[in-house]
């Protein structure tokens, strides 16, 4: 089976060694090529629209990491199966970062360091996690774990997903109409929602001022889920107390972005939850031998659905 690793910037050059182990038989070209047109099995994160369209063998378009939008957003995008990666690692690294990143706000860490680098000793009232709401948006493989891992840390934890969710100690919400109630007491709230038509932009003005004075948010998600003007705004304006974000519409994001002096905002480089290569190729190997016997795919993505 030929293989095409395809990527807007090119950088997959690390799943190489890894492919070549699993799937010993596979013929692997990098694209752009003429090779790599005539593959059967497109590996992506970011392809250019139309790449795909222009592969008349392809017979399965598989994403490299647990987001997909990338390959969803091509209006070309032929009529063939697209999978993606999941994964329980990516889960536990994502609970581990949006766990730290709840502490950095309920125990004033962010102020904590602003003061330390003037030398200046200043005690914050401290806050049991009791007091501290955070709401999840997003109750899928990485949202279900963050908002099981922060009610165990003893947080009062609110989600919200499309479909009604039933955790055990977790507020959950579900649809559009009730976004307001799972965010209006949220001194954290974290995005781990797919990018799709209805969730760009969620984090605008209307969400964000819609969080108690002195809110937080952590968006781990897509960059384009956050309306960076409101957020400036708010931030601003005190009634945000911060934000840290890890992901950016454009990324890397850029050495002269204003973004990363904004007081309040911490950039993180995209690095909440990375699938280890030996993983993500695991698990594309596994449906490539799918593909060959004609076998149900796994993690296969919902296209109507945009996740
Ligand atoms: P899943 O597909 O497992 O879960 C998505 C969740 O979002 C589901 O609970 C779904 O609801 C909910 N959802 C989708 N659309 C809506 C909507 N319109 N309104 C309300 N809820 C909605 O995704 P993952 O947890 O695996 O990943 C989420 C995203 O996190 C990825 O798409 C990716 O962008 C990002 N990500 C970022 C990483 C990083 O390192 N920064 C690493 C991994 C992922 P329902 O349950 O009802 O279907
Ligand atoms: C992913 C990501 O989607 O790392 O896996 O953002």
């Amino acid at each position: 089976m030929r293989l095409a690793l395809i990527n807007r910037t090119g950088g997959l050059e690390f799943l190489e060694d890894h492919i070549r182990a699993a799937c010993p038989g596979a013929r692997l070209e990098y694209w752009p090529s003429d090779a790599a047109r005539e593959a059967e099995v497109a590996i992506c994160w970011d392809p250019p629209d139309g790449t795909l369209a222009d592969m008349p063998n392809l017979r399965l378009v598989h994403s490299i990491g647990a987001g997909v939008d990338r390959i969803l957003a091509d209006p070309t995008l032929p009529d063939v199966p697209v999978c993606r990666i999941r994964d329980d690692d990516l889960a536990v690294a994502m609970g581990e970062y949006c766990h730290w990143a709840t502490l950095w706000f309920h125990r004033g860490l962010d102020a904590v360091t602003r003061n330390a680098t003037a030398g200046h000793w200043h005690r914050f009232e401290q806050r049991p996690a009791s007091q501290v709401p955070v709401c999840v948006l997003g109750l899928g493989d990485t949202g279900r774990h963050v908002a099981c891992r922060l009610r165990d840390a003893g947080y009062p934890v609110r989600g919200w997903s499309r479909s009604p969710h039933d955790i055990p100690g977790v507020l959950c919400h579900a649809g559009p109409g009730a976004l307001p109630l799972a965010i209006a007491d949220a001194q954290v709230l974290i995005c781990l929602l797919p990018l799709t038509p209805d969730t760009t932009g969620i984090l605008g003005h209307a969400t964000l001022s819609a969080l108690p004075p002195g809110a937080a948010i952590v968006l781990c998600s897509r960059g384009e889920h956050l309306d960076r003007a409101a957020v400036v705004t708010l931030l601003r304006s005190g009634h945000l107390r911060g934000a840290v974000l890890d992901v950016f519409p454009q990324e890397p994001l850029p050495a002269d972005d204003p973004l990363w002096h904004e007081p309040g905002v911490l950039v993180t480089p995209h690095m909440s939850a990375l699938a280890k290569p030996r993983r993500i190729v695991a698990q594309i190997a596994e449906n490539l031998r799918r593909l060959d016997r004609g076998d149900p795919l796994l993690n296969r993505v919902d296209r109507a659905r945009g996740y």
